[in-house]
């Protein structure tokens, strides 16, 4: 099998491909394991889950330092874990691959060069937070100082000294803002839309806790403790649901929350988000409210009119001077695998599958495409359900199709049917989330959510109800059907 991706998802896949003696080769365009959190290095990164309920359930380590790992440690869990289980060895490091094309029952992986290879099956595991989007400012070219998107931190650059504006109040920007702050450098922030922001604190793992997680039926109240916590403070059901008690509930907390925070009625005012909680992903910080009170840290509020080469123009044609800008402005998440092509049978590719928006049968498969899968595509649950749990739904999915392929001697591609009753289902639900409710990127071009809208529960039941008669079957070739 051939898997692209060495990050959370492809380790995750390679790991049960190898306890079922399937054979595997994974292709990663950069030199080390990690995907998403090897190339996110910036100030202040951490998970925003419990810790816990981020690391594979089969693989726990004991040295977390804080309830909400910091980017170097899961890194490091990371490439660990491939080092640990033997999958390193079938790493192929700095290989992108370019080109997937089915030929004779088969996929053909193109990487530079032209080198090619065959495989029965194909896992696009290149994750949804990988193209870097970058916003056209008139005038970015002529910027005299440094500047990079906060998924390539330039750590050459010393930032004693300098001044820095960060663009964006995403997850990235509100925890790069918090950690320079903090440090005492010069921050500007260039706040667009206000964001809803989760004051959540992040404790250091005591040596009592490690001890306890150590023990098995110790360890699952100290999960069953931690499920409880992040019910309550996430509410990442909640979410999900347009008005009601619980909403009305979750508003007056965070309005509260702000109101403690921010004393200054102004400030409050101008940081108080016009959008509904919940309709973008929260970002959450322990000390953000604190941090952009202090005279080091600046807000500006407003869009960034221009770029000139000292620094930026504000909307208002304030001008601000910089020495460094930081561009935490998100990601293209409706790439997937792109910008690698996809040639399915009869020419159809990807591109043109996706022409009028993405969509998937139930987040893995897609119709005209046998034997090519995808792991945490479009529907998947990504918004409200920890990825390594996301993980374990789909792979456990996987792995149920490919040993039916085993035995029935096929490869198998979802009908347009199935995939159009799937996403039918779907996006019927979504008028109904919170997620409709502003821009923001769960949505596709036409301005439906592309995420899951169910529980978790019904995330399970839709891959133990489908059914065989969703797939087309195709002649394969390869290690599979011999
Ligand atoms: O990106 P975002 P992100 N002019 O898309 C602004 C995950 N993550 O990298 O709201 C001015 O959320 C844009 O403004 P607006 C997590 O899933 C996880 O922060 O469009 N501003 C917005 O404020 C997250 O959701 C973790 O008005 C512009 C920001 O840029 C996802 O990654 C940490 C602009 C983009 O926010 C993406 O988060 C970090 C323009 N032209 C990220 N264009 C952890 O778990 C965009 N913006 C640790």
């Amino acid at each position: 099998m051939g898997i692209i991706g060495a990050g959370m998802s492809g380790l995750f896949l390679a790991h049960h491909l190898a306890a079922a003696g399937i054979d595997y080769t994974i292709f990663e365009k950069r030199e080390a394991a990690g995907g998403t959190w090897h190339d996110n290095t910036y100030p202040g990164l951490h998970v925003d889950v419990i810790t816990r309920s981020y690391e594979f359930s089969f693989a726990r380590k004991h040295y977390w330092t804080k309830r909400y790992a910091p980017g170097s440690e899961i890194r490091r869990y990371l490439t660990d874990f491939a080092v640990e289980t033997g999958i390193r060895e079938h790493i192929r490091f700095r290989t992108e691959v370019q080109l997937a094309t089915w030929e004779e029952g088969a996929w053909t992986l193109t990487s530079p060069g032209g080198v090619t290879e065959r495989f029965d099956v194909v896992v696009a595991a290149t994750g949804f937070l990988h193209v870097p989007k970058r916003p056209a400012f008139p005038g970015t070219e002529t910027f005299a100082g440094h500047s990079w998107h906060s998924s390539e931190w330039d750590h050459s650059v010393d930032l004693k000294g300098k001044r820095i504006g960060v663009v964006g109040t995403g997850s990235s920007g509100i925890q790069i803002v918090s950690e320079l702050g903090k440090r005492g450098h010069h921050v500007e922030h260039f706040i667009r839309t206000p964001q809803w922001i989760q004051v959540k604190e992040n404790p250091k793992i005591s040596l009592l806790e490690k001890l306890l997680l150590r023990v098995p039926a110790l360890a699952g109240h100290w999960d069953r403790k931690m499920a409880a916590l992040r019910l309550e403070t996430d509410g990442s059901e909640t979410w999900r649901l347009v008005p009601g008690p619980e909403r009305e509930e979750m508003n007056a907390r965070f309005r509260a929350k702000l109101a403690e925070e921010i004393p200054d009625p102004v400030l409050r005012e101008q940081l108080t988000p016009k959008e509904p909680l919940g309709c973008k992903r929260i970002p959450k910080s322990p000390d953000y409210y604190r941090v952009v009170q202090r005279p080091n840290v600046t807000p500006v509020f407003g869009g960034v009119q221009r770029i000139e080469p000292a620094g930026i123009v504000d909307s208002e044609g304030e001008r601000h001077e910089l020495d460094v800008i930081v561009f935490a402005t998100g990601f293209d998440t409706h790439a997937y695998m792109r910008p690698m092509g996809v040639v399915g049978p009869e020419g159809l590719t990807v591109d043109k599958l996706w022409a009028e928006g993405v969509y998937s049968y139930r987040g893995v498969g897609l119709p005209g495409f046998p034997n090519f899968f995808l792991l945490n595509g479009p529907f998947a649950p990504v918004n409200s359900i920890a990825i390594p749990t996301c993980l374990r739904d789909e792979v456990g999915f996987l792995m149920r199709l490919i040993e039916t392929m085993r035995q029935e001697g096929y490869a198998l591609a979802p009908t347009e049917e199935a995939t159009q009753a799937f996403c039918g289902t779907v996006r019927a639900a979504l008028p109904d989330t919170t997620y409709s409710l502003c821009d923001n990127w769960y949505t596709d071009q036409g301005g439906t959510p592309i995420i899951w809208p169910f529980t978790r529960a019904q995330h399970v039941d839709q891959y133990a109800d489908a059914s065989l008669a969703d797939f087309e079957r195709f002649e394969g070739r390869g290690a599979l059907f011999d």
